[in-house]
């Protein structure tokens, strides 16, 4: 408050949570009349209940909605307090003013379990493909359940592209149950958000049936739900943030620069990135999912060559990833699936 000007003297007043209202409003006012605003004040009045007129008006309009079934009592997704145990909006966040909520969609890709062997032959960081997966122990507490990753995306319109995924070896992912047919592989911190989403057993209450690191994910055969491919491969991506969507990425390299470049980079320097061939070969070049105007049906293989984008390191993919974005998602034309030509 003192940083807004109020005198020391004053701020005691606050303690009552209606001085504001008779407070600020001649402030603002005086503001806006010496930015030469043409306002009718005669018209301004105070809002809440402590307008009597004001809140009967508002009392009438939502009964008589009330009255016409519109009005229902429902759950909406909001930013939570677990420790307070209530929302936490926007003035009452010591920091985070401003985040709001960001829907993702959740992909699940699920884990061919039984195919795991194929692959563990090969190591990734001295560690047999899958060896945490096919651990016996493991295998006990996961029963009969099946596996998916789950990845998050602004875009599932993209999905029938999907070529891989991609995890961060280097981060923390664990294995949550969800109920007695699935579980899932994320990070701990989306497990949690998922919870309280209901999307879970039991409301907030995580279940963790292992830990896993990225790089034991590395190698991993999937199932990607209306991928053109039956089967697609785990794969590292240095730039997986640990405090975004799920943490598991699922990749669409003709859509999106970084998904493609990334692919690139391993399908060069396999040695360097501990890849094997059939985890990458097969899924180059990209197949048209998209036609857009300005950028052909594989907006990012295009962007990312015009640009010359040299790597996954490259300073210039979030421009790259934003101008296929806006020409994807607002002018291009499905060239696949149910909405083929829209
Ligand atoms: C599939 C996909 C296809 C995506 C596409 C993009 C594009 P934004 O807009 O910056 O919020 N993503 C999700 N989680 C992570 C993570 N933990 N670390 C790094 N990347 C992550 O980005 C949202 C997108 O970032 C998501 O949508 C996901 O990739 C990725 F054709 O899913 B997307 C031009 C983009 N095209």
């Amino acid at each position: 408050m003192k940083e807004m000007g109020v005198p020391t003297e004053d701020i005691h007043k606050f303690a009552d949570a209606l001085h504001w209202l008779y407070y600020f409003p001649p402030q603002v006012k005086a503001d806006m009349q010496r930015m030469g605003m043409s306002v009718d004040w005669r018209r301004s009045f105070i809002t809440t209940d402590v307008n009597p007129y004001y809140d009967s008006f508002v009392r009438w309009q939502f009964n008589l909605l009330k009255k016409l079934n519109k009005v229902k009592f429902g759950e909406r997704n909001t930013i939570y307090s677990v420790l307070d145990g209530q929302a936490c909006m926007d003035h009452d966040r010591a920091s985070g003013e401003g985040v709001g909520v960001q829907e993702y969609t959740g992909i699940k890709l699920q884990v061919l379990l039984d195919d795991i062997h194929q692959e563990s032959q090969y190591l990734v960081d001295g560690v047999p493909v899958g060896q945490k997966l096919s651990d016996p122990e493991f295998r006990k507490k996961l029963g009969n359940r099946k596996l998916y990753l789950v990845a998050g995306t602004l875009r599932p319109e993209t999905m029938y592209g999907q070529t891989n995924c991609y995890v961060g070896k280097k981060l923390d992912y664990g294995v949550f149950e969800v109920s007695d047919t699935e579980a899932w592989v994320c990070t701990e911190r989306a497990a949690k958000n998922m919870a309280w989403q209901k999307l879970f057993k039991e409301k907030g209450v995580v279940v963790k049936l292992m830990d896993l690191k990225g790089s034991d994910l590395v190698g991993v055969p999937l199932s990607a739900p209306h991928s053109p491919y039956p089967k697609v491969y785990t794969l590292p991506m240095e730039k997986v943030l640990a405090d975004k969507g799920t943490g598991v990425v699922t990749s669409v390299p003709s859509d999106s620069p970084d998904d493609y470049i990334t692919m690139m980079d391993l399908i060069k320097k396999k040695d360097y990135y501990q890849i094997q061939a059939h985890w990458v070969e097969p899924f180059m070049p990209p197949k048209p999912i998209i036609k857009t105007p300005n950028l052909g049906d594989l907006a990012a293989v295009k962007v990312v060559t015009d640009m010359k984008i040299n790597g996954q390191g490259d300073q210039r993919l979030p421009e790259a990833k934003e101008i296929v974005y806006k020409e994807g998602f607002y002018q291009g034309v499905m060239l696949v699936g149910k909405y083929a030509g829209k």
